[in-house]
């Protein structure tokens, strides 16, 4: 954390206590000066006692300018909350502490301001007030220090908290997944469009493609500044002005988000937590004129409560909101909800689910990837990644399931494999997720572009000299021009059958013996070599191996030069 957004009601000395802390005067604006008023936010840094660079965040306490500080406190994880000793507890102290705990920020101190213009009986019961107040909330345990910006009195305390937050909040977490929620855009001389924001998830660096949201026009890091320095590469926690090249300062503007192309699934309708405010004084349904704020935008949004009409008062629930642009939004990004007709906070919570894909009256979102995975049944690492922002290992190929869905569609595959038998089911049929789950299944085999049951594959078996051998009958053209591991394989295999140095087909053997069975019927006392040839057809050179053959099966037995009935002869 090097980012710290003050709060509090105005004219409790939020500014003049950045500007003490470090000689900057947040007020930037004329109008601000001139009425000693913070209208929008403002930006201040300094070096704490420790080295540590902290940038501040300052923002207005008048209610008429809640929606500039929602922009200012989105990346921010710590706040300086201010309260004036003078004036103790007020309702933009209570609005800012509830918009804080909304946004989820879950560190900070309270400053205990004007320390100066009370004596110490009223200092100590403002403190005492002040712990009341903040009792339940993370700012329950935050140290209180009476500070003055006259008198000086508390600023070393201050620093010196502010440098022990920073050391307790070990540093803001790097996704590699920078954002940055734009809150101020204008034209620099000379160098074009600059916008400014606290970039979070990750960092940027000098010449780096980006993309502004909503929109998705791309854009150029010309230029990087932090605490006024330009620098090469920011990473993220840090306040940022970025110089963009390609955009023009007019067509962005504060709520537009900076981000990598590509990498962001842009969302206009999300389901998330809400959280309404105990004080509210009336149920939260649809009917109302919403407005969300998320990042450092303000968008006026449609509401639909999950699983009920309505919530209560203090009541904890979930809705889904549309948006009027996409947005790169994340599941635990949090946002506040105010009704503008009222002109009150309504609520606040957590963004559960960018993308939901169940109708609003089934739907019962979290923030679990599981429940992403079994909405969808099949989704790939990329899109999980782009849905929750988490890296997942892949159950298949690329894509992530449920066990439930793997098996099912294992068992599938199997069952149309096995139909399809030899012939095999063709591969260029199957979409891609059957692809990678058909590389899991054991008991099959993927060959030329088709697959088939493991046992009833044989590359062998149509081999062009098969039909050659089959044509040839009792007088086969020879395999001269097939290999010999070939030619192996082939008679290992049974598609051929080899009888002293020749090659026949399988079904001229079973012909041959055919042959024996008819003349062993008309004589049964024997025939010789050359009555066989003389049946078959063939010339003695293929009949003599045959007939060894048929010997060799107990098809025929020899007696002298004659051949008479084996154990294995066929009936005729
Ligand atoms: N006496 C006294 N006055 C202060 C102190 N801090 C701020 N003020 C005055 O309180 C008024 C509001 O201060 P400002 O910083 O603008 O308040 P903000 O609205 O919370 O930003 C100004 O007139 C300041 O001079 C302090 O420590 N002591
Ligand atoms: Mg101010």
């Amino acid at each position: 954390m090097t980012v710290v957004a003050t709060a509090g009601h105005v004219d409790h000395g939020k500014s003049s206590l950045v500007r003490a802390l470090t000689g900057t005067d947040p007020d930037r604006l004329d109008e601000e000066k001139r009425r000693g008023l913070t209208i929008d936010l403002g930006f201040a840094h300094t070096t704490l006692p420790s080295g540590t660079e902290l940038s501040f965040v300052d923002v207005p306490g008048h209610v008429r300018f809640l929606r500039n500080m929602l922009a200012g406190v989105g990346g921010v994880s710590a706040c300086v909350f201010v309260v004036a000793a003078t004036e103790g507890w007020k309702p933009q102290s209570e609005e800012h502490l509830r918009i804080l705990q909304l946004l989820g920020i879950d560190s900070g101190m309270i400053a205990l301001t004007k320390a100066d213009a009370v004596d110490a009986d009223l200092l100590e019961l403002a403190g005492l007030d002040v712990a009341d107040h903040v009792a339940g909330t993370f700012l329950a345990d935050a140290p209180v220090v009476p500070v003055s910006v006259i008198t000086g009195e508390g600023l070393d305390d201050v620093r010196a908290v502010l440098d022990d937050l920073v050391a307790s909040s070990g540093g803001a977490p790097d996704r590699s997944r920078p954002r940055l929620w734009i809150d101020r855009v204008f034209a620099a001389k000379g160098s074009g469009t600059v916008a400014t924001g606290t970039l979070v998830g990750g960092s940027l660096e000098l010449d780096q493609q980006l993309s502004i949201e909503p929109g998705s026009r791309s854009a150029r890091v010309r230029g990087l500044q932090t605490a006024g320095r330009s620098v090469e590469r920011i990473g993220p926690g840090n306040r940022v002005a970025v110089n963009l090249a390609g955009v023009d300062h007019s067509d962005t503007a504060r709520g537009h988000a900076l981000v990598e192309p590509d990498r962001w699934r842009l969302t206009d309708r999300v389901d998330a937590s809400l959280e309404v405010l105990a004080s509210l004084d009336h149920d939260v349904s649809r009917r109302g004129a919403y407005v969300a704020y998320v990042g450092s935008g303000e968008h006026p949004v449609r509401l639909r409560v999950l699983g009920s009409e309505s919530l209560v008062p203090g009541g904890v629930g979930a809705v889904r909101l549309f948006l009027p642009a996409a947005l790169p939004l994340l599941p635990g990004d949090r946002y506040v909800l105010r009704e503008s007709g009222r002109d009150e906070t309504v609520g606040g919570g957590e963004i559960l689910d960018i993308a939901p894909v169940l109708r609003a009256s089934r739907a019962r979102p979290d923030r679990s990837i599981g429940r992403v995975v079994a909405e969808r049944g099949w989704v790939t690492v990329t899109e999980v990644e782009q849905l929750t922002g988490e890296r997942v290992d892949a159950t298949v190929g690329e894509w992530i399931t449920t066990p439930e869905e793997l098996a099912r569609m294992r068992d599938d595959l199997s069952t149309r494999v096995v139909a399809a038998g030899s012939i095999g089911l063709d591969v260029a049929g199957l979409d891609d997720r059957e692809r990678a789950v058909l590389a899991t299944i054991e008991e099959v085999v993927v060959d030329a572009g088709t697959v088939r049951p493991a046992d009833a594959v044989d590359p062998y078996v149509d081999h062009p000299y098969l039909a050659v051998s089959l044509a040839g009958g009792f007088a086969p053209a020879q395999p001269d021009d097939v290999d010999r591991p070939t030619l192996r394989e082939l008679v290992r295999r049974g598609h051929l059958v080899a009888c002293d140095g020749l090659h026949f087909h399988p079904a001229t053997i079973a012909a041959a013996a055919d042959v024996a069975a008819r003349l062993l019927h008309s004589d049964p006392e024997g025939f010789t070599v050359a009555q066989f040839r003389d049946a078959t057809g063939a010339s003695r050179k293929f009949a003599l191996p045959l007939v060894a053959e048929l010997d060799a099966r107990g098809i025929t037995r020899r007696r002298d030069d004659l051949r008479i009935a084996g154990p294995r002869l066929p009936e005729p």
